[in-house]
């Protein structure tokens, strides 16, 4: 399936909000903080489909880590309204390796763009934070109550300070000055303008790198990091982006908000179904030197199921897709 393709699933299966619409995006100013990412072009492309006017900024116009920069952005662009699909992210290899990065980069933005947004008066916005907030051996599946309950899983600790002090943040400027700000935790992200190299990506993306470069070299192998025993939960990232627009529109009150699938599967049992999706049809190979992380991490959807919503990119579909994407766009590289 191609990028159009793709988008053509998603209007075709765009959840219709069932709760009164509490911030009406009708003539609104939406600014997409992070319009290049993985998320943030997604939930352009939802957002495309409202009758509202996007805005982003690139880097080089505001560099959202400096202050003066996101302030003086906020205050010249007046949106009535923020998603910060903003983040410096990484798979287990990249938050373990740049701790200093993850903290300082992703620390700043939130604080920057949330402060910027109560400055200049914006009436909504949405932090969108990481599954990884919750505590390495929280009960299953994880309730949002379960936050700040344990401690976190050593690979990502650092990412998840920041992701924990932005969620905080908007708490804390709701009570203090009456902002309405909220946030939603998505569960782990994949689908079009994911980020492919070995060194950097999420395991998804990886095991389709691997398994296409395993396939067209005629290997008798494809390996696998860890144990293959995690599990990990996995939602398509236009999915995603179509329950953020929905919270944007009807939710606003303190609690973080879920948003998964609410299924989970082993990481070996995703490589079996990435290798059947690419056609790869060696042998599955772990290589334990690497780590395996957070044992499970599988969210409770309970809450955002019970407003309406729920995914419809299934995850066999979803990887078709995203090979799709991968082919056309990333995969000479
Ligand atoms: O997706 P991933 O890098 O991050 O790894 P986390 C998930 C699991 O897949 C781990 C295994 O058990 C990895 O060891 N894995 C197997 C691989 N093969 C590979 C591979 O080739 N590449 C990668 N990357 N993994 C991240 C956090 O945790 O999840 C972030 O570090 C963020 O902070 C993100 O929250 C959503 O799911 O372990």
């Amino acid at each position: 399936m191609d990028h159009t393709a793709t988008d053509r699933l998603r209007r075709m299966t765009t959840s219709a909000p069932e709760r009164p619409v509490l911030f009406s995006l009708a003539g609104k100013r939406v600014w997409v903080a992070g319009h290049r990412g993985m998320l943030g072009s997604a939930v352009v492309r939802r957002l495309a489909a409202e009758d509202c006017e996007i805005l982003t900024a690139d880097r080089s116009v505001a560099d959202l880590r400096r202050q003066d920069e996101a302030e003086a952005f906020v205050a010249r662009a007046r949106p009535d309204a923020i998603v910060v699909a903003a983040a410096k992210v990484g798979g287990i290899l990249a938050n373990s390796t740049y701790p200093g990065a993850f903290l300082y980069d992703n620390l700043m933005i939130a604080a920057n763009v949330i402060e910027a947004a109560r400055r200049t008066g914006v009436a909504k916005l949405l932090y969108v934070g990481s599954s990884c907030i919750y505590p390495k051996l929280a009960a299953q599946p994880i309730v949002e109550e379960a936050l700040l309950s344990g401690p976190l899983e050593p690979t990502n600790e650092w990412y998840a300070v920041a992701k924990i002090a932005g969620i905080k943040l908007c708490e804390a400027y709701r009570r203090e000055y009456g902002c309405d700000f909220i946030s939603a935790m998505p569960t782990n992200l994949y689908g079009p303008g994911d980020n492919f190299d070995l060194a950097s990506s999420h395991v998804l993306p990886a095991l389709l790198r691997k398994a296409h470069e395993a396939k067209r070299a005629g290997a008798a192998e494809m390996v696998v990091w860890g144990t293959g025993t995690p599990r990990r939960e996995f939602l398509h990232v236009d999915d995603c982006a179509d329950a953020l627009v929905f919270l944007l529109r009807g939710y606003s009150d303190a609690p973080h908000v879920n948003v998964g699938s609410g299924e989970d599967v082993s990481i070996l049992e995703l490589t079996r179904l990435v290798a059947g999706v690419v056609g790869f049809e060696g042998a599955i190979v772990q290589d334990t030197s690497k780590p395996d992380g957070t044992p499970r991490k599988l969210m409770s959807a309970a809450r955002l199921r019970a407003m309406g919503w729920s995914p419809r990119i299934g995850l066999e579909a979803g990887v078709l897709g995203t090979y799709g994407w991968f082919l056309k766009h990333a995969a000479a590289r």
